[in-house]
């Protein structure tokens, strides 16, 4: 059997999955057999990853994962974008460089100037007003270190690079919303792109830009940015030029590029991004067993981890790995069937919207095992195994938090 055989068996099962309606995990493909996983060995030991990883470390060696996702469908980059740039075996930077950050854009990927940018804020306050880019740069700078990772990540085999890490920069967005004048009857605060899109609701076709909304509360906020830089530059065109709304701790979705307008409204927006797409449905059962199907809009970021690579260093195996979403209090790993084992976290703990790098020392015994990780949040909320029914009666691929598992051979 070749590698693509597998890939192509890995994927056709994935696929029947989700119709299922069961995400599809990595540690679940138990099914690559032992010649094409040394092949995908081989590969990789010959490759520029392990180089460059040597490069960064003298004398470390990477132990390459067994289980390789397979690559995004050509239609789902044709259609999102490059959703799926993060790669966690050769990434050891906390920050994630602009080339190596993920994008995904659902309408079209507007080329804006910046002297035909204007950022517009009106509906229910008492003052509208435009900024250009220029007046919003003259207003006091703030910055976040935040991680930002589309709510669909690891809901498909394929896609588990939709996570990046970046210092954004802008000026926040609650003293302007307060200088308007929010009127009381407001609810909601809705974000527009310049992208836009056909939609149908009722056998409406309509025009829309992309947007998403805020409560009026989440939108004061004092982490909420206008954003214009992204690791110290411009915004990159695809990340939304020449400005977007960075809201730190939600999932990607929230983060509204190629922003152009903001209203404020007396109800809750119910555009196609609040409540048609990313949109969790599960199936779960009622106090007489009966069955109940809950609908929920995707929002704040749910506590997640991943085991990102083994590596070997005079002899002695260890763990690395990173931890994101709510924020972080702990993080354990269990390696086969073995006790849950405190990791240590060495990056990123002051910060509370960026990821954190951990690690755990690891005497190897040869042979092949199974590594997962799984991260506790500041309220207790712990990542769940793939059978807890948040998982396991999820019908819709957002919000896979669920707890990854990865496969090596210890020589
Ligand atoms: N205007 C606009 N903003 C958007 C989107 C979009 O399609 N249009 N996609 C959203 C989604 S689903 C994600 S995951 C993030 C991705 O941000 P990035 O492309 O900068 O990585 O942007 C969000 N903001
Ligand atoms: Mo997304």
């Amino acid at each position: 059997m070749t590698d693509l055989d597998v890939r192509t068996k890995e994927h056709d099962e994935g696929g029947k999955k989700l119709r299922e309606g069961q995400p599809r995990s990595v540690s679940r493909r138990e099914f690559l057999v032992q010649g094409s996983s040394t092949l995908a060995l081989l590969a990789v030991m010959n490759s520029p990853l392990l180089a460059r990883f040597a490069q960064a470390e003298e004398g470390t060696q990477l132990i390459p994962f067994l289980d390789r996702p397979p690559a995004p469908p050509e239609q789902a980059i044709k259609a999102y974008g490059e959703l799926n740039k993060h790669d966690w075996q050769r990434s050891t930077s906390w920050i994630t460089p602009a080339k190596d950050f993920f994008t995904v854009s659902h309408y079209n990927r507007p080329q804006i100037r910046e002297e035909d940018w204007r950022l517009t804020i009106g509906g229910l306050v008492e003052r509208p007003v435009t900024f250009s880019l220029d007046q919003l740069r003259a207003l006091p700078r703030q910055e976040v270190v935040f991680t930002l990772e589309c709510a669909g990540n690891h809901g498909f085999d394929w896609f588990t690079g939709g996570i990046g890490t970046a210092k954004w920069t802008g000026t926040p967005l609650a003293p302007i919303l307060k200088q308007a004048g929010i009127k009381h009857r407001a609810v909601d605060v809705v974000f527009f792109g310049a992208d836009e899109g056909e939609e149908e609701v009722r056998e409406i076709k309509m025009r829309q830009c992309f947007s998403r909304s805020l409560s009026v509360p989440e939108a004061l906020d004092p982490s909420v940015l206008l954003c214009y830089e992204m690791n110290g530059e411009p915004l990159p065109h695809l990340n939304g030029y020449p400005a977007r709304l960075i809201v730190p701790g939600w999932y990607g979705v929230a983060n509204v590029k190629w922003l152009t307008r903001i209203e404020v409204i007396d109800r809750r927006w119910a555009g196609r991004f609040m409540s048609k797409d990313y949109v969790t449905i599960r199936e779960e059962k009622g106090s007489n067993g009966e069955t109940v199907w809950t609908q929920k809009t995707v929002g704040r970021s749910l506590i997640k981890s991943a085991p990102a690579r083994v590596i070997v260093r005079n002899g002695k195996y260890r763990i690395e790995g990173v931890a994101w979403g709510a924020p972080v209090q702990r993080v354990e790993v269990q390696i086969d069937d073995g006790p849950w084992l405190p990791a240590t976290i060495d990056r990123g703990q002051d910060h509370d919207y960026a990821w954190k790098f951990w690690h755990l020392d690891w005497e190897a015994r040869s042979g092949e095992h199974r590594v997962t990780s799984r991260a506790v949040d500041r309220e207790g909320n712990v990542q769940p195994a793939l059978t807890d029914p948040v998982i396991a009666n999820k019908r819709t691929y957002w919000e896979s938090n669920g707890q990854i598992t990865r496969r090596v051979r210890i020589a």
